[in-house]
């Protein structure tokens, strides 16, 4: 049984998200699927997805505060409404677009931690540390549990290489194999791989040793290819 979680990122309207729920729940109507799965839609479409209950919907970002004075951000009085108990954090787009530091990124775990709130939390290494070798770019990912617990049991790991995301190029089997038994001989949960998952390769990378699932963004944003990726990780 594979993990399959879906971000939208700053993608879909509510009216396409409406029309995307609505496709998967016909599809549901008549396919059973045993994977466990998440959507991360965008936070104005949150409540258009009460009709999966089968699925985990969670918030791609909010901040480490029940509410207060912090200009565009919500918080856990917002998640309540949508009754969302499930976050990303992490992502590299927060870190790297967003500018978001690991003392932060740590802050808001801790935060949504102690809620009891499903963290997926991201890690990867960007190009350069890649071109570095394995040790280096271990040395970096490791850098990204800094302040983290990693006991925590409503824990899922995300490793995207940020080379990777989004841009059409895949990591090899061989590099998820070696990050990913690395990985999970410190840190024992699920550990998801995500950077250019696509509707063909869904299966295959799912059934690499220690990859317990996809974190997936563009090739998950039309109904068809969503549909097709849970039927290929059946
Ligand atoms: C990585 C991934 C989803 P994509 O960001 O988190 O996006 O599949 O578009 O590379």
């Amino acid at each position: 049984m594979a993990i399959i979680a879906s971000n939208f990122k700053t993608n879909h309207t509510r009216k396409s998200t409406a029309l995307f729920v609505n496709e998967v729940n016909n599809y549901l109507k008549s396919n059973n699927i045993k994977n466990e799965v998440y959507v991360f839609p965008t936070a104005t479409s949150l409540d258009l997805f009460d009709t999966v209950p089968t699925f985990s919907i969670g918030v791609q970002n909010a901040y480490a505060t029940a509410n207060g004075s912090f200009t565009g951000e919500i918080g856990t009085t917002q998640l309540d409404e949508f009754e969302i108990k499930t976050i990303l954090i992490g992502h590299s787009e927060r870190r790297h677009i967003l500018g978001e530091s690991q003392n932060k990124i740590a802050k808001k775990y801790e935060f949504y931690k102690e809620l009891g709130y499903k963290i997926i939390y991201c890690i990867g290494e960007p190009l350069e540390v890649k071109n570095q070798g394995l040790i280096k770019t271990l040395e970096y990912i490791y850098e990204q549990f800094d302040g983290i617990d990693t006991n925590y049991e409503n824990l899922i790991l995300a490793y995207e290489p940020v080379w990777a995301i989004g841009t059409g190029v895949t990591a090899t089997n061989e590099d998820i194999e070696n990050i990913h038994n690395s990985i999970k001989e410190k840190i024992k949960k699920p550990l998801l791989y995500g950077g250019s998952v696509k509707v063909e390769n869904v299966r295959e990378i799912c059934q690499i040793p220690n990859v317990d699932g996809a974190l997936i963004g563009t090739a998950s944003w039309k109904t068809e290819d969503f549909i097709q990726i849970l039927e290929n990780t059946k």
